[in-house]
């Protein structure tokens, strides 16, 4: 439950408009005192709520400041459940920083990143997981990852997590029952098909973990870039991938210098492609310049695609260390066209290879079919629901994932097994917010905007 004392009775204000000069500029005040402030500036005796007003803003010493509109939303039918109102004037800085200015004058303290949506948070308005779609939603840099931060906002990752949740107290009800029949506990169990209801929330979970995990790279996306030698066919796979002339190919070892990047969409996936120079020692300093920004991008990237001619290329990028971080890693073995092999794939190293020729169009499929295998991704169905989440929810989902093992392992022990539901329920609610630190969500509204 939502702590009480986080809710006080300061009345906030910001501008919530853009900053830099716009056709319209929006004050955004929340409290008690909204109402009172609103009356001061625009001299108005009674304001309506959720009616919209024409009228004119005056600073203290009576001087007119602009006219505009004037919007209010009384308690509880407003954004954050508080007292709200809204000034719509001309979006010039100067002008809103002096309204702002005559907000705080009568009583009104400055809004930090995040508070309003916080304050709707806090008084129930949304939960926790609502909360960061609104912050998705503003930041989404695709249309796919809009319509996935609209779908959380609207509530359809909070209602699937409720439900399991509902689902999970019912089932450890039941065994906390059983536990006052010690004698019969495990026929009760039987009886009650507990493992058979688990077994299909644990299906549900694992869903919901494959949707979220697609949500959030679709909010985020993520980087992979081309690597190899000198001439190996990186270019040529990048112009394959975007399907456009964007990088020079030529038969000249190092023609690449500087990082060619494309954006595409696989299977709905925003996919940052960066060609990059290819690897060797050279004395030319531009190529050597080239190459350093090579490591660069390595370092950056979530998935490195070592494009190789031959299989035992492989071991000198093992031997110069080029792999010691995170990144998911394919050998993609080019120019197959020129071996007697067909398209194949096999795992060299503890990484997948995949056989292709980036210059005929052979085995891209069963690439792209990795790339998303690698990012942990099956290749889901185009009209499936998805919605925006983050690495936390991913977590929590990966927390429930575990103690779902361990329920099942310690199905024939019902105490340990009514823990290990409880701990699960509290991942769930965890990410709805219905238990969580005041830090997290310090945490989580500070990187909002101002305003929101
Ligand atoms: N036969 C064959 N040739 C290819 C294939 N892919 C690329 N090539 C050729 O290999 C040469 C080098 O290709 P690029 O794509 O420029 O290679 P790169 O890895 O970008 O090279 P740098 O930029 O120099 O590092 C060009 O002549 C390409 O036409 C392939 O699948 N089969
Ligand atoms: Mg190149």
């Amino acid at each position: 439950m939502v702590n009480p004392s986080l809710i006080n009775d300061v009345t906030i204000a910001a501008i919530a408009s853009a900053a830099g000069v716009g056709g319209v500029g929006i004050i955004r005040i929340s409290g008690s005192r909204s109402f009172d402030i609103a009356k001061k500036i625009t001299g108005i005796k009674e304001i309506q709520s959720h009616k919209v007003n024409l009228v004119s803003f005056k600073d203290q010493n009576g001087n007119l400041i602009d006219k505009g509109l004037l919007l209010a939303f009384k308690s509880p039918k407003s954004y954050t459940g508080e007292d709200v109102i809204e000034f719509q004037v001309h979006g010039g800085p100067t002008l809103l920083h002096y309204l702002l200015e005559e907000t705080l004058q009568r009583g009104a303290r400055i809004a930090e990143p995040g508070e309003f949506t916080k304050r709707a948070f806090l008084n129930n308005k949304i939960d926790l997981a609502q909360a960061e779609a609104v912050a998705d939603i503003i930041s989404a840099s695709t249309y796919n990852a809009v319509i996935n931060a609209a779908s959380s906002l609207k509530g359809n990752f909070s209602f699937k997590i409720n439900s399991l949740q509902k689902k999970i107290i019912d089932i450890r009800m039941y065994i906390e029952a059983c536990l006052d029949f010690p004698d019969e506990d495990i026929d009760f169990i039987k009886k009650g098909q507990i493992k058979e209801k688990l077994l299909i929330i644990k299906q549900e979970i694992d869903e919901l973990l494959l949707v979220a995990k697609k949500g959030q790279i679709i909010q985020d996306g993520f980087q992979m870039c081309l690597v190899g030698k000198p001439n190996v066919g990186k270019s040529t796979l990048i112009n394959l991938f975007s399907q456009e002339d964007l990088a020079i190919v030529t038969d000249i070892p190092g023609t690449t210098r500087d990082p060619v990047r494309a954006l595409i969409n696989l299977s709905g996936i925003p996919i940052k492609i960066v060609d990059t120079a290819g690897i060797r020692e050279t004395s030319d300093s531009i190529e050597k310049a080239g190459i350093d920004k090579t490591l660069a991008t390595i370092k950056s990237s979530s998935l490195v695609l070592f494009v190789l001619e031959h299989e035992d290329e492989v071991d000198q990028y093992i031997d110069q260390g080029i792999f010691s971080h995170d990144a998911k890693i394919i050998w993609v073995l080019n120019k197959i066209d020129l071996l007697p092999h067909k398209i194949y794939q096999k795992e060299v190293k503890g990484y997948p290879l995949i056989a292709i020729s980036a210059k005929f169009n052979i085995g891209l499929e069963l690439l792209e079919k990795q790339i998303i295998k690698s990012l942990g991704l099956r290749n889901l169905e185009a009209n499936e629901q998805i919605f925006s989440a983050r690495q936390r929810h991913i977590e929590a989902l990966s927390d429930i994932m575990t103690h779902m093992n361990e329920a099942f392992n310690n199905f024939e022990h019902p105490e340990l097994l009514a823990e290990e539901l409880l701990l699960i329920q509290k991942s769930m609610s965890s990410i709805t917010g219905e238990f969580t630190a005041d830090d997290l969500l310090g945490e989580i509204f500070s990187r909002f905007c101002i305003g929101k």
